[in-house]
């Protein structure tokens, strides 16, 4: 077997010179933001890094290939292509031997991201246990992945549409750290407040790379997730995202979307029934997010 991760010439720079390093995922590009807003917001979310003094590593599957950091070319061509498929654990090294394109969730951006040796990663928001999941059994693939892959996540909370009490219930039995930042409430995604109370809050980007730290010297496995909110002049509040995010449930419930169309579909129909803010909403959280997940790195 050959080495299984190429990293772009920008990262292997960075970590022959031990720059800090961000990791970015692909399926907001490909399966979360339309086109070209994916686009212009991948090169935006990057340039935020760089200007946080880090280094980003946008990762995706590339002809089987396990890529870590994407020329501006190869992340062009990712943003325009159709029926790319959703990596994620499970898939992640089929779609490799098949020599097939993929993106990368949050699990599988774990994975490649800890191979690679980056220990940060910045995304929107991570997968949880979706609504209903009692008879549908539907919790996303990342809550495992930070259980036992050390790598410090950096999101908005966990997406509004999901169950969050069931959410964080879950990553509390599996041992995964979820950190606020600069509030003591658990936000939600576009909006700063979920109403629910976060397991543990830390301030400053070098407590939380401290925290990472500590863990390791323990021996604990899995990684940390980091809560940050959107910034109050981009939030929706929860009174008026709500509902929309009723009406977008309500219709994946009967049109029988699920599995891993799940996700994707909700976030295209609250983006229509929202007249488009919410993705003005989704690109300012990520890159508020891809900012500290640099001052993180660097720490
Ligand atoms: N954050 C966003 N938009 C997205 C995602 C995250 O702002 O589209 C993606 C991530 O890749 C995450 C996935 O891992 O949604 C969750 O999918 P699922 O619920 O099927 O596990
Ligand atoms: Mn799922």
């Amino acid at each position: 077997m050959t080495a299984p991760v190429t990293l772009s010439p920008e990262v292997a720079e960075a970590r022959s010179r031990n720059r800090p390093l961000v990791a970015l995922e692909s399926t907001i590009i490909t399966h979360g933001m339309p086109w070209p807003r994916n686009l212009e917001t991948a090169k935006a979310v990057e340039d935020e890094v760089r200007g946080a003094g880090a280094v980003p590593a946008t990762i995706a599957v590339l002809e089987g290939r396990l890529h870590v950091g994407l020329t501006g070319a190869q992340l062009e061509s990712l943003a325009q292509a159709r029926e790319v498929a959703k990596l994620s654990r499970a898939d992640l090294a089929v779609a490799m031997a098949r020599g097939q394109t993929g993106a990368t969730t949050v699990a599988a951006t774990m994975i490649a991201a800890h191979q690679a040796g980056i220990a940060v990663f910045a995304t929107g928001g991570i997968g949880g246990v979706h609504r209903g999941a009692e008879l549908s059994f539907d919790i996303s693939a990342d809550l495992q992945e930070l259980a036992q892959t050390p790598v410090t996540v950096v999101c908005a909370g966990a997406k509004a549409i999901l169950d969050l009490p069931k959410t964080l219930e879950v990553l509390e039995t599996l041992g995964v750290p979820v950190i606020a930042v600069g509030q003591d409430e658990l936000p939600a995604f576009w909006s700063r407040d979920s109403g629910l109370q976060a397991p543990l809050r830390i301030d400053d980007p070098a407590g939380i790379a401290a925290a990472a730290r500590q863990r390791a010297a323990l021996g604990l496995p899995g990684g940390q997730l980091v809560a940050n909110p959107i910034p109050p002049e981009s939030e929706i509040p929860q009174n008026v995202i709500g509902p929309w995010i009723e009406a977008a449930l309500a219709e994946a419930e009967s049109r029988g979307i699920g599995q891993k169309a799940v996700t994707p579909f909700l976030l295209q129909r609250i983006f229509e029934l929202s007249d488009g803010a919410s993705l003005e909403a989704n690109i300012a959280l990520v890159l508020n997010n891809a900012r500290l997940a640099a001052r993180i790195a660097a720490a």
